[in-house]
């Protein structure tokens, strides 16, 4: 039973399945050419960009739902989870919500406005179907000397947009799990802002249920030091955690090779052991951590390619771009079993 033929029929979503759901981010191309390997091995999916703001509303009180409900359709066919993903964002979200005909700034109770109608229209529309919500995303700057990351939201509506976010959210689908979601979660300083952040909301009891760590990580980046402390922290805060974005890159930020048509052996073997000891480590804090989604399934397809080095493609995901399993997978099968 312990051979690799019995490991390749083992699916990923059950093999974790006392520990946490098993998801992949789609969009209409990979539900289309990696909708096997979708059904097979993940309970849960997340669109990567049909959900955003200027995807579901580009112009002013014009919705467009279309692929949005492609994916849910499959979701509900198949009988996954969804994740919704993301309605309070600085990037995707088009110029007129912050403008007025003339293009002039709006004021804060007309984007408040926008912000409530947007949310509403959205989470109403899949209310019961969406089992939790990236209500705000990436809101937290990288900067040393700065807390919020400076946008538009900010500006006009100033810090409240966050919590304004939540209350209209919770108000839209008292049901759905409201979460604050961002990227480099583990760097000690951000990490340490999203839990004043997130624990200052807390205190005011704006309804959120958990923090997303995006988990964008690479092959030595973030330690598994980094990673277990951003855990432990949140955690702290007594609320929900969900892995929303996984991959593993086998390329290093400054590594800007962009000549390799493979991944090396080399990749592949570090990669795997990589993926072992983040799943043992997932695994361990398990009570916390109650969703793990990749950001893509499977290495035909990742927003990695050409991204941040234009010409490069990555190899992030535990299925190879023929959907088979890769050393990855194998790797986490045995610490699901251990
Ligand atoms: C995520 N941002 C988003 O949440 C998701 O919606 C999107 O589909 C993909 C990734 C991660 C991210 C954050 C900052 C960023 C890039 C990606 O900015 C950089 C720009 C240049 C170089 C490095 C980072």
């Amino acid at each position: 039973m312990n051979n690799s033929r019995s490991m390749e029929t083992m699916k990923l979503h059950e093999a974790f399945k006392d520990h946490f759901l098993i998801g992949a981010a789609t969009n209409p191309w990979t539900l289309k050419k990696q909708s096997e390997l979708l059904k097979n091995h993940f309970n849960s999916v997340t669109a990567e960009n049909e959900m955003k703001f200027v995807s579901l509303q580009p112009s002013e009180n014009e919705f467009t739902f279309d692929n949005a409900d492609l994916m849910m359709s499959f979701a509900k066919e198949n009988g996954m989870g969804v994740r919704g993903h993301t309605l309070v964002w600085h990037n995707q979200t088009p110029k007129w919500v912050f403008e007025k005909q003339d293009g002039s700034p709006i004021d804060r109770d007309a984007l408040l406005m926008r912000m409530k109608s947007h949310i509403d229209t959205v989470m109403k529309r899949y209310k019961g179907e969406i089992y939790a919500w990236d209500v705000v995303n990436e809101a937290v700057s990288d900067k040393d000397d700065e807390i919020l990351r400076p946008s538009k939201w900010l500006d006009i509506i100033g810090e409240d947009f966050i919590s304004k976010a939540f209350e209209y959210a919770h108000e839209a689908d008292p049901h759905a799990l409201l979460f604050y979601n961002d990227y480099n979660e583990s760097v000690p300083e951000k990490r340490e802002k999203i839990y004043k952040l997130v624990k200052s909301l807390k205190e005011k009891d704006i309804p959120i249920h958990g923090v997303g760590l995006q988990a964008h990580w690479k092959l030595e980046n973030p330690s598994l030091d980094l990673i277990r402390q951003a855990i432990e922290r949140y955690a702290e805060l007594g609320l929900k955690l969900h892995i929303t974005e996984l991959d593993v890159s086998v390329f290093e930020h400054e590594d800007n090779r962009t000549d390799l048509k493979e991944p090396t052996t080399d990749m592949l073997e570090r990669q795997a052991e990589r993926y072992g000891e983040l799943f043992q480590l997932l695994k361990e804090y398990s009570r916390d951590i109650t969703s793990v989604t990749f950001w893509g399934a499977a290495d035909d397809y990742t927003w990695l390619d050409n991204f941040p080095i234009r010409g490069r493609k990555n190899w992030p995901f535990p299925f190879d771009e023929h959907h088979k399993p890769k050393q990855s997978f194998y790797e986490l099968i045995k610490v699901a079993r251990s």
